[in-house]
């Protein structure tokens, strides 16, 4: 059993050569194209992703929840945990927070100032705050059984925005600069909602959650087209959640997560909607085959995903103003280890990013012009088609981080190390997190 460090330098000195072979072959073929490979090394070193906290243990399912070993059990330790695959992969320096899952202490180990210097010692800061209105917590006084921010029982309401105050309260204590907001607020039978009145107190409760938000941060309203709900959500796409932004507030903007959709819909048309609408606030990335699975990012659909970045890259070389979306991924992991998941997710989005930096888009406008549908595609597909492995791989280097951090992250032993520390969590249980 070694430390991270030490088996990332040892990992790495057995792979330099490949790397350094891998590096120059493709710098070669990317020279034919007139592509510079350390600009895209430099776009590469950039990259920022951050991690959910809560993807750290295991999710579960609506079936069942089989905890793997060595879960985190507090905050400290999910911080712990972010702070490996940020040593190793170096594009995950920040974690969004869900409360009250991740709830600081009023003192001692896992209060404010124990997380705030937990976070200084692993190199993390805090993305992204997320509200909680979608489960009944121990001792609430009203339920949210039929909803939250847009109960029909103005107290409930009352109820749900005091609790997203208490979560920018938190996040400004522990130096967040967002707050994410997620309802599950819907009917499953027809008639069950008002459809228009129901939208009525989603804006009227948003609004007041906007009129609390510390200087500088933003408000991100998050669509989803089912689940809980089975008949309708209050915000069920991205149309709605645009108006809904709009009559917020000027600092509230939506949250693509890519689970959200119904199959087959083009979410990179709705990404490039948003943009043209100066409306993107950030994302959830992960991946789905047919519901709201949050599979590994990448795992799935990797062109679509490809074809999102690339809405993203062509809008961040437009230099429109104010295009800064906050990356993040949150996903749920049933069948892998955690950690393994979200380096391998992390690396994948970054991958896309990259790879849509390498479509030429002076031919690809070209090809737009002239209807040449046939060349567009191509010209895209010789982006996607690119590995770029030796980039993101080189980045990682430059940064202290691990060519293979997965390969690295199993020499090193930590999951087994965590597991002799941390008290085997009660098996069973369904529901996530
Ligand atoms: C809802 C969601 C939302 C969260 C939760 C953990 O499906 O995507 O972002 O708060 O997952
Ligand atoms: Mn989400």
């Amino acid at each position: 059993m070694s430390t991270i460090a030490d088996a990332v330098e040892r990992d790495n000195a057995a792979r330099r050569a490949t790397l350094d072979e891998d590096y120059a072959h493709l710098e070669r073929q990317l020279e034919r194209r007139h592509v510079d490979i350390e600009a895209l090394v430099a776009r590469a070193t950039a990259f920022r992703v951050a991690i959910p906290s809560w993807g750290v243990g295991t999710g579960g399912t609506r079936f069942a929840r089989f905890p793997g070993p060595g879960e985190p059990r507090t905050l400290l330790e999910k911080i712990d945990d972010c702070g490996v695959v940020q040593s190793l992969v170096r594009v995950t320096p920040a974690m969004s927070l869900h409360i009250p899952w991740d709830k600081p202490r009023e003192s001692g180990p896992g209060d404010v100032a124990s997380i705030r210097a937990r976070l200084l010692e692993r190199g993390l800061a805090i993305e992204s705050m997320n509200s909680n209105t979608f489960q009944d917590q121990p001792g609430q006084p009203l339920s949210y059984k039929f909803g939250s921010l847009t109960h029909t029982n103005f107290a409930v309401r009352r109820q749900a925005i005091e609790h997203n105050l208490e979560c920018l309260a938190i996040g400004r204590d522990l130096g967040a600069s967002s707050h994410t907001v997620w309802i599950g607020d819907g009917g499953n039978f027809p008639g069950q909602i008002h459809f228009r009145h129901a939208i009525d107190r989603y804006v009227e409760s948003l609004q007041a959650i906007h009129a609390a938000l510390p200087d500088g941060w933003r408000l991100f309203i998050e669509h989803k087209c089912y689940e809980p709900a089975f008949y309708s959500t209050v915000l069920n796409d991205w149309g709605i959640s645009y108006l809904c932004a709009r009559e917020v507030g000027d600092r509230c903007l939506s949250l693509v997560d890519l689970g959200h959709h119904a199959p087959n819909v083009n979410i990179e048309q709705i990404v490039a909607q948003l943009i043209r609408l100066r409306a993107l606030g950030g994302f959830h990335f992960n991946d789905s085959k047919f519901g709201d699975d949050d599979l590994d990012s990448g795992s799935i659909k990797p062109f679509q995903l490809f074809l999102v970045f690339n809405e993203l890259v062509d809008a961040e070389l437009e230099g429109i103003p104010g295009f800064a979306p906050a990356y993040m991924l949150d996903q749920s992991h049933n069948v892998t280890d955690p950690l393994e998941s979200l380096m391998v997710s992390a690396m994948e989005v970054a991958r896309a990013y990259v790879q849509a930096h390498l479509v030429d888009r002076a031919a690809l406008a070209e090809a737009q012009a002239n209807n040449d549908a046939v060349r567009a595609l191509q010209i895209l597909k010789a982006a996607f088609r690119t590995d770029v492995s030796p980039i993101l791989a080189a980045a990682r280097v430059r940064e202290g981080g691990a060519i293979d951090p997965v390969a690295a992250y199993r020499a090193s032993g930590y999951r087994a190390r965590v597991a002799s520390q941390r008290p085997a969590p009660a098996t069973g249980g369904s529901g996530i997190v």
